[in-house]
């Protein structure tokens, strides 16, 4: 397939501000339940996993400019393939402006694999600089992380942030991105 761009992809006219948003992390962490929550579709109980990557994206308006907001939701389990972010390259050429790292606050191991693997990983194959915001989601749940270790993680990882969020009640999950887009459009 020859190279193309999100837009071409879409059909739609570039729009003056875009920013690519990378979703990653464990499976079933919730990326996809909360880019559905961010886009206004309702959440589901059901899990499909995610297959490869999905694309959102979403207008928003920020101090009077339209800003598009591509969101690229991970598959978790693509943490296997080593040649994930290569097959990705091949048909998109831009990278992330910046990059939600989601875990999970019922499952601890969702959020120690985040420094070391997703958060160093993203690095290696955005750059250094590319900021990361951390996401505990599923705040409803009985939680089993506490806030100094999302402290920790935040430290160890860089992180310019960390949030906790519920895709089920709402909680956080609009705010999560556009905390994301603020702090890469300095604004
Ligand atoms: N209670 C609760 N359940 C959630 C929340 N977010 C997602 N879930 C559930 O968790 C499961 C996994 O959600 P997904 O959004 O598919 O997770 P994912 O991270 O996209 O998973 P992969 O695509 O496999 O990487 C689903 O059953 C969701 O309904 C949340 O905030 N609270
Ligand atoms: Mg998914």
């Amino acid at each position: 397939m020859a190279k193309q761009d999100i837009w071409d992809t879409l059909g739609v006219e570039k729009p003056e501000i875009f920013i690519n948003i990378f979703i990653t992390g464990e499976h079933s962490t919730g990326k996809t339940s909360l880019v559905r929550a961010f886009v206004g579709q309702e959440f589901s109980a059901d899990y499909h996993r995610t297959i490869g990557v999905n694309i959102f994206t979403k207008k928003l308006e920020m101090d009077g400019d339209d800003v598009s907001l591509a969101c690229w939701d991970m598959a978790g389990d693509e943490r296997w393939n080593e040649n994930r972010w290569n097959e990705l390259r091949q048909h998109y050429i831009e990278g992330p402006a910046g990059a939600l790292i989601v875990g999970d606050l019922s499952r601890k191991h969702t959020v120690s694999i985040i420094p070391e693997f997703y958060a160093p990983d993203m690095k290696e194959q955005w750059g250094e600089t590319i900021p990361i915001l951390l996401i505990a989601n599923k705040r409803d749940l009985p939680r089993k992380v506490s806030a100094e270790d999302l402290e920790e993680c935040k430290n160890v990882v860089g992180a310019v942030g960390v949030m906790e969020t519920s895709a089920k009640s709402g909680d956080n999950a609009t705010d999560a991105f556009i905390t994301l887009a603020r702090i890469v459009l300095g604004r």
